[in-house]
């Protein structure tokens, strides 16, 4: 990848996001490279960001190092330092331990630390910091997700002429559950900063409102909220979604292919191969998919030669508790299903703890008949449309929770409430023994769906509805398109 330092100037389009798209790679010699993620919110942006001269700001994934901003393939890329103690607080505590269950329907106890609110607050202010010195005179600023909440208000207050945006990729929760939080009211505050704030559901930016009625007491109607000095934040909704015709693409590709026919001969050719990929995180509802499934082996429904699970959970938060908990608690489920219900050779559910290229995710969409997510509470959940995408023979059935937010837009998947094993159980079954005429109509309204509304959609509704809102600081501006 082609690096250079560059003296500081200035953008008109700037990112804030926790993390930088490129991570940090130190060889044996101790050489520093950047090897790009590919995330599907880079890609989205890349075009745009280009034609901006666009900055993004974000931490580079180790703590304690101090470096310099740099150009990267025609992006500025302003890493922001985090000592030990602050990702602690701020990314692993206030984050990940407080805002993450608090606004996923305290699926698991939310911790409350006064320390740890004020490392989110500093941290906050270093990226609204570097947000304010990047960006150039009436620029685009977008914010993203629940780690940066404050950053809008802060960027306000040291550049008033920019144009705020901020998005919200997590679910944001009903007043009853975010009352708990003991910050509520910086929070809102926070986020009013921006001028337009964006969530995946349009029920989350009714919450939303309804708080800052209820809280802040500023005048709303509909999804605006208007502010005493005369500035009106809109509040709505922009469902995420993904590179659909680059799924698509790798799906088709030979080595994919290959790749998919290899994994089902390795499993032994199940007659059907059922999937799970997520992170491995107790909001995504992997215990209970896996004891529905075993349960339909020990029902007698199908056997283990009918019938196998693939599970991949991908290591996430680990020195969060809960986390270390909750891989315990699935490790010692698959030991159980497995003992009691596999035969030599034909385990019930193979279970991989570990993460893997794009590739190997596109295959493995390939090679499943059923897609199983059932989060108990879920933004969107990029893995349903991953599969929709790869499924080009509108073959294949995905089973959904009805709380993820993907259920909003794939209504013909199978859908399922996750704390209902019994309903989770008949659906399951139901996909197992669907008809592939019934698959295949249900399978081509979903990729109608998500085709039309891909990633680079999503993007560019955000930044055209940003750049609508009439600032009250400055004159309107417009990002440029790709040339
Ligand atoms: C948050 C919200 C919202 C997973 N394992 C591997 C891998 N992945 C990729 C998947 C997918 C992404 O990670 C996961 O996205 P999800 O949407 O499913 O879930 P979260 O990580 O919780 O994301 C969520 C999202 O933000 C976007 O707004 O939809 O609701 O919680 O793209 O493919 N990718 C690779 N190897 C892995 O092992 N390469």
């Amino acid at each position: 990848m082609s690096r250079s330092s560059r003296k500081r100037s200035t953008s008109d389009l700037v990112v804030v996001a926790n993390r930088m798209p490129v991570d940090r790679v130190v060889d044996d010699d101790g050489e520093v490279t950047w090897r790009r993620s590919p995330g599907g919110l880079v890609s989205a942006l890349e075009p745009v960001m280009r034609a901006n001269n666009g900055a993004w700001i974000g931490w580079p994934g180790d703590t304690g190092s101090d470096i310099e901003p740099f150009e990267d393939d025609g992006l500025t890329l302003v890493p922001v330092t985090m000592s030990e103690q602050e990702h602690n607080e701020f990314y692993e505590g206030f984050s990940n331990a407080t805002l993450w269950p608090l606004y996923h329907d305290l699926v698991a106890k939310p911790s409350f630390h006064r320390e740890w609110w004020e490392s989110y607050v500093t941290v906050n202010q270093r990226f609204a910091d570097a947000a304010a010195k990047f960006a150039a005179k009436d620029a685009i600023v977008w914010v993203q997700d629940y780690q940066l909440q404050l950053v809008p208000a802060m960027l306000r207050e040291l550049r008033p002429d920019l144009r705020i945006g901020f998005y919200l990729h997590i679910p944001f929760p009903p007043a009853e559950l975010f009352s708990q939080l003991p910050w509520r009211r910086q929070i809102l505050e926070g986020l009013l900063g921006a001028d337009l704030v964006g969530f995946q559901l349009s029920g989350a930016a009714q919450n939303f409102v309804r708080l800052v009625r209820q809280r802040v007491g500023h005048k709303t109607h509909r999804d605006a909220v208007y502010l005493p000095d005369g500035r009106v934040v809109q509040a709505r909704a922009f469902p995420i979604s993904i590179d659909f015709a680059g799924f698509e693409e790798l799906a088709r590709s030979e080595g994919v292919t290959a790749r998919a026919e290899e994994i089902r001969r390795d499993l032994g050719n199940p007659t059907k191969l059922f999937l799970g990929i997520d992170r491995l995180d107790y909001t995504k509802g992997i215990y209970a998919r896996l004891r529905a499934f075993s349960e339909l082996i020990a029902d007698g429904e199908f056997s283990v030669e009918d019938a196998m699970f693939v599970q991949v959970a991908t290591p996430s938060r680990e020195r969060v508790d809960q986390y270390r908990l909750l891989r315990d608690d699935i490790d010692r489920l698959v030991g159980r299903i497995n003992g009691d219900l596999g035969r030599i050779g034909r385990p019930a559910i193979s279970y991989l703890h570990s993460s893997f290229p794009r590739e190997e995710m596109a295959a493995l969409y390939r090679a499943a008949d059923i897609m199983v997510v059932t989060p108990f509470r879920d933004g969107m959940n990029l893995v349903a449309k991953e599969y929709v995408a790869c499924r080009y023979d509108s073959d294949g059935a995905l089973v959904l929770s009805e709380f993820a937010g993907a259920s909003n837009e794939l209504r013909q998947a199978y859908l399922v409430n996750p704390y209902d094993i019994n309903g989770m159980k008949a659906r399951m079954l139901e996909a197992y023994r669907a008809d592939p005429k019934d698959l295949s109509r249900r399978m081509r309204a979903m990729r109608k769906t998500v085709a039309e509304n891909d990633v680079s959609h999503w993007a560019s509704a955000f930044l055209d509805a940003l750049s609508a809102v009439q600032p009250t600081h400055s004159k309107s501006t417009r990002p440029a398109r790709r040339s």
